[in-house]
């Protein structure tokens, strides 16, 4: 990878365990730094390369300071005056001496010497106080430009106190919390960057630039990823060739079998694919599993895909009124079948229930005079909501948190029908006809357009 002198670099220090590596992992949307609980994690300067489409810029992430007050001293023993600080810190920097005594400090202060500008991290939830001056008297020494991020790791508590006194050393002073997912904030620092570096102003501005335009990529590349993944999963079956009907027949339980694990392991790719498309690449979710093989009227598993009892209840009310029972009226208002049924997704309800199973066994003879045993494909109306919403859960999942978040994301249940009620009501319409085309075992056209509009819809609070 190519490094300019004109290529920004920031190092993020300061006291161990306030979130440097937090933030360095979330401004580089890398959930490989390490971060853990235990102070001392960084124990060395690692630079992390922040590519965004042609843009980038370096993160370095560093060990925290642990004898600011003795790496001090040694310091001010070496420069009588403020002419010689620089120097000083080089000096530090170069000496094995100081890398034997003080091997953290000399880790932080090399590649500020060589160049890096200085993103001072301290946590806003806990108390100010004096020994931090150390700390930043060294980083003042070296020249650098230099900011300083207020990370408020337990509570706002102590911010105000904090910016009084870091606005002392610090021309510049951001509050920023790496485990929120707040592209406003991000924006903010790296303009906060170019006040502080000029002289890179035009290299972040392309980064800021690159960083909404992949947002809006990603978005478009999902649509078209859950676009095929819908396809490929309505239109999967599984088929065995038998020479006679008892043989074929023998199949169907492994028949089923086989199209519900590989219908689990279509959508498993999928998802995995998704977090890539994110950037997510050591991340472990944990979506409730599509329990395929079982009836779709049962009232646990629709809740498992993300459907309400209010919804599930109307579905009920409906099958009841197949049976020549009423349909509810306060549940209708409430479902995401009535925008269906308004949508002009089924012709009856009939054939929406008609379809309690995701998918049948057929048989049939062939030219050749054998049979074919075959499971699916999913003519079920259900089967592309259930899969677009589990889907959806992920995406947002994703979009709600932040590379410096670790440990396994629990994927919630998503409500779809907020999802849909947010469309336009032509959006609506073709979202309903695409789904019920795919039932349909019709191959529909645009699916990536038609879906866009429910992708880009930002569910966060
Ligand atoms: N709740 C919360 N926890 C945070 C935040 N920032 C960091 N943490 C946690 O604080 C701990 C330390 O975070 P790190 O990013 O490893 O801190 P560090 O400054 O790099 O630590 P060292 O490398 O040990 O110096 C981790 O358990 C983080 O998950 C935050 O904004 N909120
Ligand atoms: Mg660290």
């Amino acid at each position: 990878m190519q490094t300019t002198a004109n290529q920004p670099r920031f190092a993020v220090v300061g006291h161990p365990n306030k979130g440097k590596s937090s933030i360095v992992a979330a401004l580089a949307q890398n959930d490989a730094v390490e971060i853990s609980s235990r102070s001392g994690t960084t124990t060395r300067a690692e630079a992390f390369t922040v590519s965004v489409a042609d843009a980038q810029y370096d993160l370095i992430d560093t060990p925290g300071f642990q004898r600011p007050t003795k790496a001090l001293a040694w310091l001010q023993a070496n420069a009588a005056t403020a002419d010689l600080r620089r120097a000083a810190i080089q000096r530090f920097v170069d000496s094995e001496d100081c890398a034997a005594q003080f091997p953290d400090e000399v880790a932080l202060l090399r590649p500020i010497i060589e160049g890096a500008a200085i993103l001072y991290v301290v946590d806003g939830s806990r108390p100010y106080n004096p020994d931090y001056e150390a700390e930043m008297e060294i980083l003042r020494w070296t020249g650098q430009p230099s900011m300083a991020l207020i990370n408020p790791i337990e509570s706002e508590d102590y911010v105000e106190v904090w910016q009084q006194a870091l606005g002392q050393f610090f021309k510049v002073v951001r509050l920023f919390n790496p485990l929120l997912a707040d592209r406003l904030r991000r924006d903010e620092i790296l303009e906060a960057f170019a006040i502080i570096a000029p002289q890179w102003r035009a290299n972040i501005d392309r980064v800021r630039l690159a960083y909404s335009e992949q947002e809006q990529a990603r978005l478009r590349d999902a649509a078209a990823l859950l676009d095929t993944t819908l396809q490929a999963l309505c239109h999967y079956r599984c088929l065995a060739a038998a020479n006679s009907k008892q043989e074929a027949e023998a199949a169907q339980d492994s028949l089923s079998a086989r199209y519900f694990d590989e219908v689990r392991e279509v959508e498993e790719a999928t998802h995995r694919r998704l977090k890539e498309l994110f950037d997510y690449h050591h991340l472990d979710s944990q979506t409730e599993a599509l329990p395929l093989d079982g009836d779709l009227f049962d009232t646990e598993k629709w809740i498992a895909w993300g459907l309400d009892r209010r919804q599930l209840s109307f579905a009920a009310g409906l099958a009841g009124a197949g049976t020549g029972a009423a349909i509810d009226a306060a549940m209708a208002g409430s479902s995401l079948f009535l925008g269906a049924l308004s949508g002009g997704l089924l012709a009856g309800a009939s054939t929406w229930l008609a379809a309690n199973s995701i998918a049948t066994f057929s048989l049939n003879n062939t030219p050749l005079g054998g049979y074919e045993a075959r499971f699916g494909p999913s003519k079920n109306a259900n089967f592309p909501y259930v899969i677009a919403g589990r889907f959806f859960a992920l995406l947002d999942t994703l979009r709600n948190r932040t590379h410096a978040q670790r440990g396994t994301a629990v994927v919630p249940t998503i409500d779809l029908k907020t999802r849909l009620e947010a469309l336009e009501n032509a959006e609506k319409r073709r979202v309903s006809k695409y789904f019920a085309s795919l039932s349909a075992q019709e191959n529909p056209e645009e699916g990536m357009a038609i879906l866009l509009p429910l992708i880009v819809t930002d569910t966060r609070v």
